[in-house]
């Protein structure tokens, strides 16, 4: 089963789900998994809670300014008994105000307790930031059962999972709102953030601090899977390239073997292992390139090998030269690379 894209139908979702197409609505009012389910409780609270205080300062607003009558025969009487109630409003103000902010801080804090529990994760992921993509790494200990992949991260349906966040040049921030809270990709150290998707679906996230000039291009998709597919998937993404299937992706691949893109790239099965730029392995398997910037089919591959830097200007793809003739076959070897 191909897992779609999740909503739930209501009216203002389904508008946003209208306007993103599959990708979804990013939402963070629109949760998924528990925590994400929890941080969408404290917005709500918070925001009844101070409709609730707003209301009330309006009424005491009014209340202040209602007409009143002329003081009466003794002025300083009628000061005093003002100067007094006044003392006492103020008194009690402060005394509300304390409270609440008390009460916030308190209802807050329930929440932190909530998203640093304990939920034992059974799967770890190491997600590191790059200018301009995400480099996802499944750890095992053992070693032929690692694999990257990119812009993508495939997750089983209702396990917490633990995201191992780095940085290799400036931070950036990770943040796929209808699964979990927003967290920081700091170069030199390693953040956790756990996420758990309770429904198989397609959750579409984003690089959320400007990290340059194509932060805005800086996307990628959480897939959840049922268990017995996250398992297909895993397998299927351990194993090295499938050969070439046919004459011409086999000419794409001597194509890709004899020009730079192995400097950068890696296509295990084959002696291409570049390191800097997204794994190409699978590639095909993707359901977008370059950060979720374009869908993945062969035309956009095609595009994109020959003018990277039209779409994503600036970035760490350089444009290289190749023959009118070479460009169909790389893409169709790229895009058989299931
Ligand atoms: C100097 C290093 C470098 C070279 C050489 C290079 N690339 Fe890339 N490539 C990158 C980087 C970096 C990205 C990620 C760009 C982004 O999304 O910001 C990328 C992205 C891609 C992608 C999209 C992958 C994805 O999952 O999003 C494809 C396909 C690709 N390159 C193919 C090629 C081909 C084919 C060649 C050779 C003709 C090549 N590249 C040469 C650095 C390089
Ligand atoms: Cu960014």
């Amino acid at each position: 089963m191909r897992p779609r894209c999740a909503f739930r139908p209501s009216l203002i979702w389904s508008t946003g789900l209208l306007l993103t197409g599959c990708s979804g609505p990013q939402s963070s009012l629109d949760p998924y998994g528990p925590d994400a389910d929890t941080l969408a409780r404290l917005f709500w609270n918070f925001t009844g809670f101070l409709t609730l205080v707003w209301v009330v300062t309006m009424f005491a607003l009014l209340f202040a300014l209602r007409p009143r009558p002329e003081p009466a025969r003794d002025p300083l009487a009628h000061e005093q008994n003002a100067e007094h109630g006044m003392v006492l409003t103020v008194a009690i103000a402060t005394a509300l105000t304390v409270i609440s902010i008390a009460a916030l801080t308190v209802v807050s804090y329930g929440a932190q307790r909530v998203l640093f529990s304990d939920r034992s994760p059974s799967l770890s992921i190491e997600v590191t930031g790059h200018q301009w993509w995400w480099e996802v790494r499944y750890e095992d200990p053992r070693p032929s059962q690692t694999f990257a992949t990119a812009n993508e991260i495939h997750i089983p349906v209702a396990t917490p999972v633990i995201l191992k966040l780095a940085a290799s040049d400036v931070i950036h921030s990770f943040w796929v709102p209808r699964l979990a809270g927003k967290l920081d990709l700091i170069p030199g150290r390693t953040n956790e953030l756990r996420i758990q998707a309770d429904k198989p679906g397609i959750y579409r996230g984003q690089c959320a601090e400007f990290c340059g000039w194509q932060h805005a291009h800086m996307a990628m998709l959480v897939v959840a899977h049922t268990q017995e597919d996250f398992q297909a998937w895993r397998a299927a993404q351990v194993s090295p390239a499938k050969p070439p299937a046919d004459a011409e992706q086999k000419r794409g691949q001597e194509i890709f073997l004899k020009s730079p893109c192995v400097m950068c790239h890696q296509i295990r099965g084959t002696p291409a292992a570049g390191k800097v730029a997204p794994d190409l392995t699978h590639v095909g398997s993707r359901r977008t390139i370059a950060a979720a910037t374009l869908p993945n089919t062969r035309g956009n591959l095609a595009a994109w090998i020959v003018d990277p830097q039209g779409i994503k200007p600036g970035v760490h793809m350089p444009l290289i030269k190749l023959d009118a003739g070479e460009i169909q076959p790389l893409a169709a070897y790229l895009e058989g690379l299931k």
